[in-house]
């Protein structure tokens, strides 16, 4: 039986497990990257490791979340995570270089090897067949220590593609089309392969859009193979010593198969406030904007520029809009001040940004109140632009500038003809802005830079025999890590301060929550579906485990979140029969008499609700090595015993 392009790079690396579906396996990983919001923590938690020097082929530290420096925090940040780059063989992507997944996809990514990332966008690797997975900091850590990277071996979905897009539709639309399908729940468990003909008509930049925001259906990962198109992008790149070709098997066999006319798509828009709540811009019809935002990890390529640059070329931004343009890398503003791009959407009147996340994760660019909001990123969570009531639509790079210019939604096709949009032959390369790192023998005189707001990781207890605690909170289905753990300018300098970011911890859905959760010692949180759905913080874990959360009851979890709750030392159950999550209010006290017993051998916890007089079960999955993970308190202690 033929292997899946999914299955021979996993194949390839596993290093632990049976290479079963739906067992846990352990992988190799060849490359990692932070970015500075989640890696902070992840290099204090190398650090707590004590290894000398990362043990990965390559791995990168990248600066482009937290760039506004409004305090001293985000620069001791920086200063932090460049020098432990520099003592622990870490290469250092200075800020102002790019937005981790654009520059890794550029200058470091290869077909065939596996990636891990402190960053759930970094699925964008599989634009050129890399396996690229996002993680928690801590399991970053681990992998850059040279343990393995544990996950459970998901289902294959082949999403195949044939025809070819229509002048206009876009990259974004087809990934939008199967959010459409799917749903943000739709990839849990699961890694998207695309294949079919219509797979050679999409550039890397353009696959890349879609493998980004494959982690907006809660996949594993998405990932396209390596081709001839992936060998002209790394040519392009000065790096095709890097390439090989890499596609599945012809008789290779995928759990689900899911085809997409890319020729009967059109461009379309995810409304507030789900990346799955999608209409085509036809059905919302010609709704005025106020504000339009174009960049993010998932449009802000040279490609998406160019097309920006094209419709703006000679127009003025509408007097109602304003409009944000925040390149991905300093490569691709190096070639829009080059070739001209860069001239005419300052011509036609946008506010140019740095190379960083930016108004993606709420560090400026705030809309006004009830402000309508084109942006070409992959979340529109509620709240996440900064502004409460904020109502923010996703949308291709090409819808959004022939709307910033119109001063409402519209349809790009309008715009009549549409040139061919070509990637130059040779990018513009200069590295000059990513740091190597000491040699190991220089390494040990660097010293590690901290700021006063760097604190340590929070302490964590071993599993305890009985738990008896209220309920902190209940909230419902769909919590994403932005409800969890907010970001923003006013929150994300404090993630290397897990005390004082812990004030934060679900303020959207419940101010009192740290004040009664710290009160209260230790307690339960009860969730309904997908819960801790988006991105990839652990501090989503970490501020409830500085808060006494000691287990989460959830109709079902998102796999990113459920891994940091366990690597946290928190236990994440899921309630047997779904139903009794009706039976449960805030401050009911649940008790689970033999929790530890029951946690590792049947899996399968009952609880008593003393406060109605109720029983019920919920169960945990755990693999083996996860129930030492959680008897330890975590996997910081556990790698700390068991990674020498
Ligand atoms: C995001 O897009 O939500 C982020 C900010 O990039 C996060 C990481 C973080 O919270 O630091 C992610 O996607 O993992
Ligand atoms: Fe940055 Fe936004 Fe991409 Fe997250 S989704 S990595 S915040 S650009």
């Amino acid at each position: 039986m033929g292997l899946t392009l999914a299955e021979k790079i996993l194949k390839a690396h596993v290093v632990d497990g049976n290479f079963i579906k739906g067992e846990e396996i352990g992988l190799k990983i060849d490359q990692t990257l932070t970015q500075d919001a989640t890696g902070t923590m992840a290099y204090i938690e190398f650090e707590a490791m004590g290894i000398d020097q990362v043990r990965t082929e390559r791995s990168v530290a990248y600066i482009d979340h937290n760039t506004l420096q409004s305090g001293f925090e985000n620069a001791d940040d920086h200063r932090f995570i460049a020098s432990v780059a520099k003592k622990h063989g870490i290469y250092y992507s200075r800020p102002g270089n790019g937005i981790c997944h654009q520059v890794h996809l550029e200058r470091f990514g290869a077909p065939g090897k596996t990636l891990i990332g402190s960053d759930s966008h970094t699925p964008t690797g599989g634009g050129i067949g890399m396996l690229a997975i996002g993680a928690g900091g801590l399991d970053v850590a681990v992998a850059m220590g040279g343990g393995a990277y544990y996950i459970t071996y998901p289902k294959i979905v082949n999403v195949e593609l044939v025809g070819k897009l229509s002048p206009w539709v876009a990259a974004k639309d087809v990934i939008l089309e199967l959010l459409r399908r799917i749903s943000v729940k739709g990839g849990v468990g699961k890694i998207i392969e695309y294949t079919g003909e219509g797979v050679k008509t999409l550039s890397v930049p353009e696959r890349a859009t879609i493998t980004n925001m494959g982690a907006e259906l809660g996949a594993t990962t998405s990932i396209f193979p390596s081709d001839d198109v992936t060998l002209t992008f790394l040519k392009a790149q000065g790096r095709e010593d890097v390439w090989t070709s890499m596609a599945a098997d012809d008789d290779a066999v995928y759990d689900e198969h899911i085809v997409i006319d890319l020729s009967t798509l059109e461009p379309m828009a995810a409304c507030p406030h789900s990346p799955d709540n999608v209409k085509s811009i036809k059905e919302i019809g010609k709704m005025k904007i106020d504000q339009v935002c174009i960049g993010s990890c998932t449009n802000s390529s040279l490609l998406d520029m160019l097309k920006v640059a094209y419709i703006l070329d000679g127009k003025t931004v509408h007097p109602d809009v304003s409009l944000a343009v925040s390149p991905g890398s300093k490569q691709v503003l190096n070639m829009m001040a080059e070739n001209g791009a860069l001239s005419k959407i300052i011509d036609a009147g946008a506010r140019v940004l740095e190379s960083a996340c930016g108004p993606c994760i709420g560090m400026g660019q705030s809309p006004n109140s009830k402000g309508i909001s084109l942006r070409t990123f992959n979340r529109n969570f509620e709240g996440r632009s900064g502004t409460k009531d904020g109502q923010v639509y996703l949308v291709s790079p090409e819808v959004a500038a022939a709307s910033a210019v119109a001063g409402y939604l519209c349809d790009p096709r309008e715009l009549g003809n549409m040139p061919e949009f070509k990637l130059p032959e040779k990018f513009t390369i200069n590295d000059n802005m990513i740091t190597l790192p000491a040699s190991p023998e220089d390494a040990k005189n660097v010293e590690v830079l901290r700021g006063p707001n760097i604190k340590e990781y929070p302490k964590t207890e071993p599993l305890a025999d009985s738990l008896t605690a209220d309920c902190s909170l209940k909230v419902g289905d769909n919590i994403t890590t932005d409800h969890i753990m907010p970001a923003g300018a006013k929150i994300l300098p404090l993630r290397s301060n897990i005390p004082a970011i812990s004030k934060h911890c679900f303020a959207v859905c419940d101010e009192q929550f740290p004040d009664r959760a710290l009160s209260l010692g230790k307690s339960i949180i009860v969730g309904g579906t997908n819960y801790g759905q988006g991105s990839s913080r652990e501090h989503a874990a970490l501020a409830p485990l500085y808060l006494g959360v000691k287990a989460v009851i959830v109709k079902s979890f998102a796999r990113i979140h459920r891994q940091n709750l366990i690597n946290a030392g928190i236990i994440p159950l899921e309630f047997t029969n779904e139903a009794d999550y009706d039976t449960i209010d805030l401050g009911d006290t649940l008790s689970i008499e033999n929790f530890k017993e029951e946690l590792m051998n049947s899996g399968v916890v009952t609880i008593k609700n003393t406060t109605k007089g109720t029983v019920f079960t919920a169960k945990c999955d755990l693999s083996g090595r996860m129930k030492d993970v959680i008897r330890c308190g975590g996997l910081l202690e556990y790698t700390k015993e068991n990674l020498k």
